[in-house]
């Protein structure tokens, strides 16, 4: 993910990587031209209504398809009126979420999420192959996020996920979310190394793969690791997690936490446990770092386990990110 803070230079340079990422995706001119204009659209937004914002972008795969992804995060006061500003399809006009009606309608897919006082979190979608898109894959029921402290190119926190085929039904869903130790590439070098076992681990169980991971980060900085296994059919989920990683799953009015056991993955894990809940169909189960603050409540982000898993995990990480640290966050779905 390519971290853009709002700034004069906003505009062009969003511009520039757009460019840069829609060149890699290989979208026709016309989209990238589409994604340009979105670009323009948001960072306008940005600087004219908020205190403090951000552009991200990306390219993300979806099931054999590849998007680029924009996110606009701000602090802010917030869309008062969101139908209003959405059915206006002009250009940025003088009120907060003016010009987002345009990039709705260019973008092959677009959400919004705003916090009245708080601040407002967009994304949209830009794909080669917009058919494509609107098959609803497993995968679009799964997003992470992950932003170095400021001065830091690269991320100690990172996220995995891997599908576990089962003889009948849906597949499980292996999840990790990782936070090396410190932040910088020592950090950045622990959390690779934590991606790759989880990765090439053959075992299938939460624990098991932690006790992988626990090898492969040997010799390194260390890190605090979640493993999370969902399984949709059975609506359940179980996770075994070592240091500061929680764990929530989130409804529209709950939150209840998987814990952690104490320790340093790479060097001491002590005896970790797995703990088991129930994941209740639209109910979303949130892995995040200790980049964000853990104290934050449901009540706080109305309407907000209706979005998308991008979108929540966008959300989170901006209201709820301390910016002391480098901050992680990943979010699955439960299917409804
Ligand atoms: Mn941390």
């Amino acid at each position: 993910m390519l971290w853009l803070r709002a700034d004069e230079g906003l505009a062009s340079a969003g511009r520039r990587e757009a460019a840069a990422l829609a060149r890699r995706l290989g979208l026709a001119d016309s989209r990238a031209a589409d994604l340009a204009l979105a670009v323009t659209e948001a960072a306008a937004n940005l600087l004219r209504h908020a205190d403090d914002g951000a552009l991200a972008l990306r390219i993300a795969a979806f099931g054999d398809q590849s998007a680029v992804e924009l996110l606009a995060l701000d602090s802010g006061p917030g869309i008062p009126d969101v139908g209003a500003v959405l059915r206006d399809g002009s250009s940025a006009a003088g009120t907060p979420g003016g010009g987002l009606g345009a990039i709705r309608r260019v973008a092959d897919f677009f959400a919004l999420h705003t916090l009245p006082g708080r601040g407002t979190c967009l994304y949209a979608r830009f794909t080669a192959q917009p058919a494509g898109m609107a098959e609803p894959g497993s995968a679009a029921q799964l997003s992470g996020l992950t932003r170095p402290i400021s001065g830091e190119t690269q991320c100690g926190d990172t996220w995995a996920v891997r599908e576990e085929p089962v003889a009948e039904g849906a597949a499980h869903l292996l999840v990790m979310m990782c936070d090396g130790l410190g932040h910088g590439p020592l950090a950045a070098r622990a959390a690779d190394e934590a991606r790759t076992a989880f990765r090439t681990s053959r075992a299938t169980e939460p624990a098991a793969i932690l006790a992988d991971i626990h090898a492969g980060l040997k010799g390194t900085r260390g890190a605090a690791v979640a493993v999370a296994r969902v399984d949709p059919p059975a609506r359940r989920v179980s996770l075994c997690g070592v240091g500061n990683i929680a764990a929530f799953v989130l409804g529209a009015q709950s939150r209840q936490a998987l814990t952690s056991t104490p320790g340093i993955v790479g060097h001491n894990i002590g005896r970790p446990q797995t703990f088991s809940a129930a994941l209740p169909p639209g109910d979303a189960l949130v892995l995040h770092s200790d980049g964000l603050n853990s104290r934050w409540q449901p009540a706080q982000f109305p309407g907000l386990t209706g979005q998308t898993p991008a979108v929540i995990a966008a959300q989170l990480l901006w209201q709820a990110g301390t910016r002391r640290d480098d901050a992680g966050v990943v979010v699955v779905k439960a299917p409804r």
